[in-house]
């Protein structure tokens, strides 16, 4: 007989049907045995009843063995209803049991209600954890984030392009790069597609890319993880940074309301709200943010060249009272805390047109224009003491016309975790890679990674 999903049971009240999955949850009660059923579509309860052909085979089933299970669509007495839940209206009577795989017995509960795992353990066990629900909804978000920022920047008509990972030179500066052996010569593993994506831009005026990105932490942090899905944009024709900041406010936006949209039931499951963007999100320069924090908390951070983690928090909140927006944009950087490629403000050199997007206290988003005139570019090349020679590639296409331009990045874990209010950014990362973790501890690392 077909396979029918377990999400469409609901239509066949009254047939037989055949359904394959997994045993989420077995249950014995007296001579009955109960197991709630899953597969992609959703979970079902099945019912083995004492005379039931199926009986013998039941015996042997735990949680995880993978079934094919033939059996008749019920609808449930008025007084067994879950009302709210997917298919809590139906059951199914189990006719034949097929094991298509067994199961191990679990090495911890996995059950929707009794999973209880410290993060360490959670991340050792990634292999299983990954099917409990808590899990599947994180991951969900994150690709529901993922496709509508792809949806958006094409719908304004940005080109998607492919970054290469093996680069010549580091385009963000910093020790934060890992160097690989490239055949005996030295070449890393990209930081940001960021020179790539304004040479992209130089032909295709409008690009965007989604990419792995590395960054060599040193240390560990709840925000911070060593490889990261970047979301980048750049685009030509601007006439200044807000041009840029209106295109990610517009961007981020969109994924919100997607989002919440697409993922109602994994945001209820998660008891995650999604952060407030007002009609137009507060943007304040760095100057004024640190005389905001001043003025709000006496603590004077005036002249500093950062905001600190403890200035973003406290800045969130001073903007979540003042306006209700959980997002803020900080721009004008002292130019030369930013990497090479960021304009100077014309009026007042020493401050840039970068900015940063802040959410919930954490950086959300880069971004800004870009330096664009080439003698302007050498120039900046000196100042940073970086090799001409090293980014030739990206010198050769601002030598030959290119237009005012800038762009944005985020990462898309730091935006999974900040929707979803998890305390940590490896919770929003399948995989995730930090300087202790690559799947397992590695060795020497202290047992306890949770910072
Ligand atoms: P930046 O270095 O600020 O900018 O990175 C952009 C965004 O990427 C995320 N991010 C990280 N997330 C987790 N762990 C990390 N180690 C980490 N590093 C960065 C953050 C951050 O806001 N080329 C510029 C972007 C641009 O100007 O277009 C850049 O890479 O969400």
């Amino acid at each position: 007989m077909e396979r029918t999903l377990i999400g469409k049971l609901g239509e066949k009240v009254g047939q037989e049907v055949s359904i394959s999955g997994w045993v989420d949850v077995r249950r014995d009660q007296g001579k009955m045995v109960f197991f709630d059923l899953r597969d992609r579509s959703g979970t079902v309860q099945g019912v083995v009843l004492p005379n039931s052909p199926a009986m013998e085979a039941a015996k042997e089933l735990r949680n995880e063995y993978v079934v094919r299970v033939g059996g008749l669509v019920n609808k449930r007495p008025e007084k067994n209803v879950q009302v709210g839940k997917a298919n809590g209206d139906i059951e199914l009577e189990i006719k034949a049991i097929e094991v298509l795989a067994p199961a191990e017995p679990l090495p911890f509960d996995l059950s929707a209600e009794g999973f209880n795992l410290d993060l360490a353990t959670e991340l050792d066990h990634r292999a299983l954890t990954l099917r409990h629900p808590r899990l599947r909804a994180i991951f969900k978000v994150q690709s529901v984030i993922i496709d509508s920022f792809r949806e958006f920047m094409k719908s304004q008509d940005f080109f998607e392009f492919q970054a290469p990972a093996i680069t010549p030179a580091t385009a963000e500066g910093g020790a934060e790069v890992f160097k690989v052996d490239y055949f005996g010569k030295s070449a890393y593993l990209t930081q940001s597609p960021q020179l790539y994506k304004q040479i992209v831009m130089t032909a295709f005026e409008r690009v965007f890319s989604v990419n792995k990105v590395f960054r060599a932490e040193p240390s560990a942090t709840t925000r911070h993880l060593t490889e990261i899905v970047s979301l980048d944009a750049e685009m030509g024709f601007i006439d200044s940074w807000r041009d840029v900041r209106d295109m990610s406010e517009a961007t981020v936006r969109h994924i919100l309301d997607e989002v919440g949209r697409r993922c109602a039931s994994e945001l209820a499951f998660l008891g995650a709200t999604l952060p407030v963007m007002i009609e137009k999100t507060p943007t304040l320069s760095l100057t004024e943010a640190q005389e905001k924090i001043f003025a709000k908390t006496g603590r004077d951070i005036r002249g500093e060249k950062d905001l600190n983690p403890e200035d973003e928090r406290e800045l969130c909140q001073i903007i979540k009272e003042e306006t209700g927006s959980d997002f803020v944009y900080v721009y004008g950087y002292p130019t030369r805390q930013k990497p090479f490629y960021v304009y100077p403000n014309p009026e007042q050199p020493e401050f840039n047109e970068g900015m940063d997007l802040l959410c919930r206290g954490v950086e959300w988003l880069s971004g800004g224009r870009r330096v664009n005139d080439y003698q302007q570019l050498l120039e900046h090349v000196e100042k940073w003491q970086m090799d001409p020679k090293k980014i030739e590639m990206f010198l050769e296409a601002f030598r030959y016309g290119v237009p005012p331009e800038g762009g944005f990045a985020f990462g898309a874990e730091r935006m999974t975790m900040q929707i979803l209010g998890l305390k940590n950014i490896r919770q929003a990362s399948m995989f995730p890679r930090d300087m202790h973790r690559i799947d397992s501890l590695l060795s020497g690392a202290p047992a306890e990674t949770e910072l």
